[in-house]
């Protein structure tokens, strides 16, 4: 998963574009970057590290101009090292850039057909790099000097009929503006909005998540729609065409599980209102299947789950307490390479508070199981803080299969839902009893009145149902390989990985 930005201003974006970043840092912590454009240059920092260890002083005076993108990056399997940060840059035509959260699925194909047809070479692993050529290819067949707006639909419109997979990019293009588009599913989230200048002028923002508008004081207009391309120029203009012949709205619903922040509205949907909803089902499910459940206190595992937790509470009658405090100096378990690293760091993320569990019956919310690692520990610590029963609700379905769209699932062998019943993977996490979301009531949870327009949701890590049609058992298998954790440590997440950072000063 990625966070990514694009700012056409009247003044400098460097800031802008910085602090944007940081409220889109939970979308990534493995590396960040900006590119900016002045005087037909574009300026480049990125680095492994979170946004505030990527960018010193001596960068941010570098990074001169009014339109420029940002970037920060979750590690996927191959594209750990820090030559693959985006933002990707080409020098023909024009002087392009990009910036890209999602997976495209065919890259295989494409990079061959880059390389054979269109005589480009990609120096990298990244799908991303990928894109970009793709793009810059299909500008540069239109033999255009001078391109407008409707030239780079064009070239979108090539894109959506080469690319498979998921993708909401930003684009810069020297001397021209900034380019958005979206994938013909929409799986992956992006918005755009627009503040006024003391002068009344107008500025525009796109990023991936409308926290980052709020944020910087722009005013959400619309999500990029499926299929659709927003073109903000250097002139201060903002055109929007849909470029992609067949679209379906389908977005992610891990956004609403877990990713996206609880502030951000994402397809007219309220995270925060999903993620209530989600606690009231999984309560009415609890009364449904166990209703002498006894449970004398709901306690969330933080923080994701706590807004979910707080409803269930609610709807259950029990009383809701925080038994499990976090040290907010570590970083999210889930991203970190490695299982040895894992297990090692839930305890030193989360302390319980013993006197919340002793001799009580507690009901553990997470908003999701994906390996099990940190439930079970978690339900051992409930335990030995003197927990009579510990059961365990998920907000989200079993996790059964792969992400292909972006988001860094394990392999299914390190899935704990993956081949396991319910009554499995309760034994498996040490839970007396374990409720998952039905993925009916999920879906449900992001439908109330004034809420989104789509036609459904990507839920393939819970139903094995690849929207874009092209995800085989091959495919999966090939995936299998370049996830599991020991293919992911022979790259490039090792200790190099730190002295990169430190050699960039
Ligand atoms: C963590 C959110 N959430 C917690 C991410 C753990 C699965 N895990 C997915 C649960 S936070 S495991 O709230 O953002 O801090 O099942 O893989 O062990």
């Amino acid at each position: 998963m990625c966070g990514v930005i694009g700012v056409v201003a009247k003044s400098e974006v460097n800031q802008i574009i910085y602090d944007a970043l940081t409220v889109l840092q939970h979308r990534g912590q493995d590396a960040a970057g900006i590119v900016t454009c002045a005087d037909n240059q574009f300026f480049l920092r990125k680095a492994n590290g979170l946004v505030r260890d990527v960018f010193r002083t001596r960068h941010m005076m570098k990074l001169r101009g009014s339109m420029g993108l940002g970037h920060v990056r979750y590690p996927t399997a191959g594209s750990s090292s820090s030559s693959e940060a985006q933002p990707f840059y080409v020098n023909s035509p024009f002087g392009i850039s990009l910036a890209h959260n999602g997976n495209l699925t065919n890259t295989e194909d494409l990079k061959r057909d880059l390389f054979r047809e269109d005589l480009r070479h990609i120096n990298t692993s990244s799908d991303s790099e990928v894109l970009l050529n793709v793009f810059a290819h299909e500008l540069q067949i239109l033999n255009k000097i001078v391109i407008d707006a409707d030239d780079v639909f064009a070239a979108v419109t090539k894109v959506h009929q080469r690319c498979r997979g998921a993708y909401a990019v930003v684009v810069m293009i020297n001397g021209y503006g900034i380019l958005a588009f979206r994938d013909p599913y929409g799986i992956r989230p992006l918005v755009y909005g627009k503040r006024t200048t003391a002068q009344g002028s107008t500025e525009y923002m796109v990023a991936s998540e409308s926290v980052a508008l709020d944020s910087q004081g722009f005013e959400l207009i619309a999500d990029v729609l499926p299929g659709e391309a927003v073109f903000l120029g250097v002139d201060g203009t903002l055109t929007v065409k849909q470029c992609a012949v067949k679209t379906q709205y389908y977005p992610c619903i891990f956004e609403h599980v877990y990713f996206a922040r609880p502030d951000s509205i994402i397809d007219g949907i309220s995270v925060y209102k999903a993620r209530l909803r989600m606690g009231e089902f999984l309560a009415k499910k609890i009364l449904k299947n166990y209703p002498h459940h006894g449970i004398d206190v709901v306690i969330p595992i933080p923080d994701t789950s706590r807004t979910s937790a707080l409803q269930l509470a609610y709807f259950l009658k029990a009383k809701y307490r925080e038994g499990f405090i976090k040290n907010r100096y570590i970083g999210r378990t889930f991203i970190m390479p490695g299982q040895k690293q894992r297990k090692k760091s839930v305890r030193q993320k989360l302390n319980a508070i013993d006197l919340e569990f002793r001799d009580k019956n507690v009901l553990l919310v997470d908003d999701s199981i994906v390996r099990g690692t940190t439930s079970s520990q978690i339900i051992q610590m409930a335990r030995d803080s003197g927990a009579k029963q510990v059961f365990f609700a998920s907000a989200a379905p079993p996790v059964r299969n792969p992400n292909v769209y972006g988001i860094d699932m394990p392999s299914r062998q390190e899935l704990i839902g993956y081949n396991r019943d319910n009554a499995a993977i309760a034994a498996a996490i040490g839970a007396d009893w374990l409720v998952y979301q039905d993925l009916s009531d999920l879906i449900a949870s992001t439908e109330y009145k004034g809420g989104a327009k789509i036609d459904g949701f990507d839920a393939s890590c819970f139903d094995g149902e690849y929207i874009t049609g092209d995800i085989t058992e091959s495919y999966l298998n090939a995936l299998e390989v370049s996830r599991n954790d020991e293919s992911k440590n022979g790259q490039n997440l090792g200790e190099n990985e730190v002295l990169d950072i430190h050699n960039a000063q």
